[in-house]
């Protein structure tokens, strides 16, 4: 069996997507928040997550539950098994979306925010019920039924920005940065592949080594020493304090912050792993980090994300490593309560379903068609990487007419139905590429009767002009292009009457295309130019 087929065999029962899932990727966060989140929706859904958002309101009004956690975690639950979501991501701090306060006695305080109550999801956390949660005689399963991030956000601008900083890490990484990890407080070797830069910050240090370290890039970053909610500290050095998290201004080399310090990720109020997550201009991708006391004796949970991260044989979303980095301590902490603790507060402040990098990016290059008539037929692609074919996950959505995700090993066909004229987002993700981002547009056939909707063409066979009717209303809602069979665009069309008569005879389509803010799909319409 090639090493492809056995990755491809592993894709398919691990975490990243399921493949008959109805919805993968629930987002909870307020009603004010929700519109705030659709790019986010769309883009984890054209990656091939399915993904919607929800009112945080209407699940503690409908959901059940003794008080707003429990019904929020019941309302997890109950996607996860109808549905079977796997991804989950809590859109605001504890003042927007509840916070379950777990026993954890003589943590700073006797109760930590504990996200892992809504990823663990078996029992009530509370098996005694004396209406305290995560006691040891409570029967906490620990491991995660569902990846739970939280994002620190407040306004939709964080969102928006946020969702960008996402995107950019994803699609836009500066290639220089990548396959490089910073170790601070520690030699460990955390088992990096040949050829990453490893870079380790050992005490005494000045007081900028490490900020200017983040400005210069490193994807991963390792912190390993003191902290409370405003400042990390190396040996008695404090090496970054909110300031510093605020104003980094690392664009294009986010970084991916895993700390054992306490309060990092202090999500019930301001936090440094916050401030460096909304910084728009920099900073963090997502924290890795403690809602209260880090332990140092159980610092190889932190240290076991990496070795996890760089031995994973499949795909490396950062809440399925996360979550699968605490599976291994489950049986210290269901005896031992530092290690219970430990697992309570170790919280992710990002997005779970991120993609991390685990060498530095390459291109696909991706073959399928640009344009195909509507109706029932295979959908061929093949996708390579420096000229060898490579596993990577395809996506094909449009509307509500086709959305297919399907693992291959370097291309295939993949049966669709398209109904309607209009275009198909198609999509290809592999590890350590940025997602391939094509369409494929689909025609009526020249059989069908002319088209009457605005901002269609006219006629389907021209000679020498094209008419173009638009509607009034409609007219400054679209952008509308001829393209050639080969889906280049050749001229842009105006409303009424366009001169063709200096293109080739043959078949061309009408692409009308909606404004940047409407959310309607795009529309296409075969003609053929005669003589
Ligand atoms: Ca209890
Ligand atoms: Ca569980």
């Amino acid at each position: 069996m090639r090493p492809g087929r056995i990755l491809l065999a592993v894709c398919a029962v691990a975490g990243w997507v399921a493949a008959q899932a109805d919805l993968d990727y629930l987002v909870v966060t307020p009603s004010h928040l929700v519109p705030a989140f659709d790019t986010f929706v769309v883009w984890r859904t054209r990656c091939g997550m399915r993904t919607t958002a929800v009112a945080v309101e209407s699940v503690l009004v409908h959901a059940q539950g003794r008080d707003f956690p429990e019904k929020l975690r019941n309302f997890i639950r109950s996607y996860h098994e109808s549905l079977g979501t796997r991804w989950v991501l809590l859109g605001g701090g504890s003042e927007l979306v509840p916070v379950r306060m777990a026993y954890t006695p003589g943590n700073l305080t006797d109760y930590s925010p504990c996200d892992l109550y809504y990823s663990d999801l078996d029992g009530t956390w509370d098996a005694d019920g004396d209406g305290i949660f995560g006691e040891e005689s409570d029967s906490v399963d620990f491991h995660a039924d569902v990846f739970v991030g939280r994002a620190p956000v407040v306004s939709a601008a964080q969102v928006q920005s946020l969702t960008d900083k996402w995107r950019r890490f994803e699609q836009e990484p500066a290639p220089d940065y990548l396959a490089r990890l910073l170790e601070a407080g520690d030699t460990a070797n955390l088992g990096p592949p040949p050829g990453w830069f490893v870079a380790k910050l050992m005490p005494p240090v000045g007081r900028y080594d490490f900020r200017d370290s983040l400005e210069a890039g490193f994807q991963l970053v390792w912190h390993v020493g003191h902290a409370t909610r405003t400042q990390l500290v190396l040996g008695t050095q404090t090496i970054l304090d909110t300031f510093d998290a605020r104003s980094l201004q690392n664009r294009d080399r986010l970084a991916v912050l895993n700390s054992t310090g306490s309060e990092v990720a202090a999500f019930d109020g301001n936090c440094i792993g916050s401030c460096l997550v909304d910084n728009p201009d920099g900073g963090c991708a997502a924290v890795l980090g403690n809602s209260r006391a880090g332990w140092v004796a159980c610092r190889e949970l932190y240290a076991w994300f990496y070795v996890s991260l760089f031995g994973a044989d499949t795909l490396h979303a950062l809440g399925e490593n996360h979550a699968r980095t605490k599976d291994r301590f489950v049986p210290l902490a269901r005896t031992n309560r530092y290690w219970r603790q430990s697992l309570y507060v170790w919280t992710l402040l990002g997005d779970p379903g991120l993609r991390l990098w685990t060498d530095t990016a390459r291109l696909l290059e991706v073959n399928h068609s640009a344009v195909l008539d509507t109706g029932l037929q295979d959908f061929v692609i093949t996708f390579r990487s420096g000229g060898a074919p490579c596993l990577g996950l395809v996506c094909l959505w449009k509307g509500n007419e086709v959305y297919e995700r399907r693992w291959l090993d370097g291309g295939g066909s993949i049966p669709i139905h398209p109904r309607t004229p209009g275009e198909m987002l198609v999509t290809v993700t592999a590890p350590n590429h940025p997602a391939y981002l094509g369409y494929c547009g689909f025609a009526t056939a020249l059989t069908d009767s002319p088209p009457t909707q605005p901002g269609r063409a006219f006629s389907t066979i021209l000679r020498g002009v094209l008419r173009l009717e638009v509607g009034s209303r409609q007219h400054t809602a679209y952008r509308t292009e001829l393209l050639d069979i080969s889906g280049r665009s050749v001229m842009t069309l105006r409303a009424g009457l366009n001169d063709v008569s200096h293109l080739a005879p043959g078949v061309y389509f009408v692409r009308s295309e909606p404004s940047a803010v409407s959310r309607k799909p795009s529309a296409l319409t075969k003609v053929v130019i005669a003589r």
